[in-house]
């Protein structure tokens, strides 16, 4: 007989959880509506508290429902959670996908409020919220809230997420969105990456209200929040990416041209500031000399601006950076020649007016420049 893919697969990561896993697995069928087959997940990471086989000999003794059936997935060392519900994921069997906490700070009852959310609103992703009308939360110290509400607040204004508690760790999705996802599943958030891989999903948030656990105790620790912060950090690069892959290339060829303009004009007032300050300010120089130290100062201010801003190279390892250094300050003298040899030729041999003359020799030369420093200093393609 071929067995049918159960209709919920419930994802239950484990660390040291051998007093609340057999409860909540009770609770959670217990709360699962009757009629809906089910698949849930125990992800445990080698709970040196035997929470792993705790659930083999649960499983083992209580009297099977093929409609709902519990497997366990047994890693070998502390993952983190992310990677824990990443590996659940990979072994779920249903189309739709309850990410939970075996801590019963989740309570299995808004499972039945979770499945009655996607059919009646046809949405993607259902967000079990704290931080929306009717959500709380009970039993955290004002320390941990107040973190809670830091790192929510960064991934909203940071990240762009509309969602109002995209930190939750309670939530469910319909498996097909995350197909062709590619998940970094650091640290702890898996909502939050979640949020910010999937495009134009429909997302609704159900209010509930996350109580602290009663037995045991909370895995996060420094590492998780530092881990929290490289993920926001690899997020918000991924969003820049992603909105630059969308340009169209000619977009994206002008713009870095336009700021690599006003990069060249910046150089001109820094130029200015610095030759006036080394004979009128600091120094009392020689004003060739002084003036030496004015273009020292604006090829290097130049190139920092582009390297980091119209290029967007932030790869400042020391072999690198000067070799590019080199390039660029060797394109720049160039241009100045190309620029002092074409004012040169077009009013002397063509009759041009100075300003004429010197306004196209500037924009020959700040072209030229452009596409050399593109192309070489910086190794991007010429077209995108
Ligand atoms: N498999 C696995 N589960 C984890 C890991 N870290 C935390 N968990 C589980 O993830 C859930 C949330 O962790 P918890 O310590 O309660 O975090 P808190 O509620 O934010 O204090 C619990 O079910 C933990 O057992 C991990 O590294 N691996
Ligand atoms: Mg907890």
């Amino acid at each position: 007989m071929v067995q049918k893919n159960p209709q919920i697969s419930i994802i239950v990561p484990t660390y040291n959880e051998s007093q609340n896993i057999v409860n909540i697995l009770k609770s959670i069928r217990e709360n699962v509506p009757k009629g809906i087959s089910t698949q849930t997940i125990v992800v445990d990471d080698n709970s040196p508290d035997g929470t792993g086989k705790i659930v083999e000999d649960y499983i083992s003794n209580i009297k099977k429902i093929t409609e709902n059936t519990i497997d366990v997935i047994h890693r070998k060392a502390k993952n983190g959670l992310s990677s824990a519900i990443l590996n659940g994921i990979q072994n779920a069997k249903a189309e739709t996908i309850v990410v939970m906490d075996s801590d019963f700070s989740h309570p299995p009852q808004i499972i039945p409020k979770m499945i009655e959310t996607f059919k009646q609103y046809q949405c993607d992703l259902v967000v079990a919220s704290r931080y929306i009308t009717g959500g709380n939360i009970q039993g955290w110290t004002t320390k941990r809230k107040l973190m809670s509400k830091i790192a929510t607040i960064i991934a909203k204004k940071g990240l762009d997420v509309k969602t109002k508690d995209p930190m939750s760790g309670f939530f469910a999705f319909k498996k097909n969105i995350i197909q062709e996802l590619n998940f970094d599943a650091l640290g702890y958030k898996f909502l939050l990456e979640l949020l910010v891989k999937t495009k134009g999903i429909n997302v609704k948030e159900i209010p509930y209200t996350f109580e602290n656990r009663q037995f045991g105790s909370s895995k996060l620790d420094s590492s998780t929040i530092i881990d929290y912060f490289k993920s926001v950090w690899k997020l918000y690069r991924h969003g820049k990416i992603q909105a630059t892959n969308e340009k169209r290339n000619s977009v994206r060829f002008f713009s870095k041209a336009a700021r690599f303009f006003t990069v060249g004009a910046s150089g001109f007032l820094v130029n200015y500031l610095v030759s006036m300050l080394f004979t009128a300010g600091l120094a009392d120089f020689w004003y060739i000399h002084a003036n030496i130290f004015g273009i020292m100062a604006s090829i290097t201010s130049n190139f920092v601006l582009n390297k980091i801003w119209t290029f967007e190279d932030r790869d400042f390892s020391r072999k690198k950076t000067l070799s590019q250094f080199g390039k660029f300050s060797m394109f720049s003298s160039l241009g100045a020649l190309v620029q002092l040899g074409m004012v040169f030729w077009l009013v002397d041999s063509h009759d041009v007016s100075y300003p004429l003359a010197l306004i196209s020799a500037i924009a020959t030369a700040a072209f030229s420049n452009f596409i050399l420093n593109k192309k070489l200093t910086f190794k991007e393609k010429l077209w995108n």
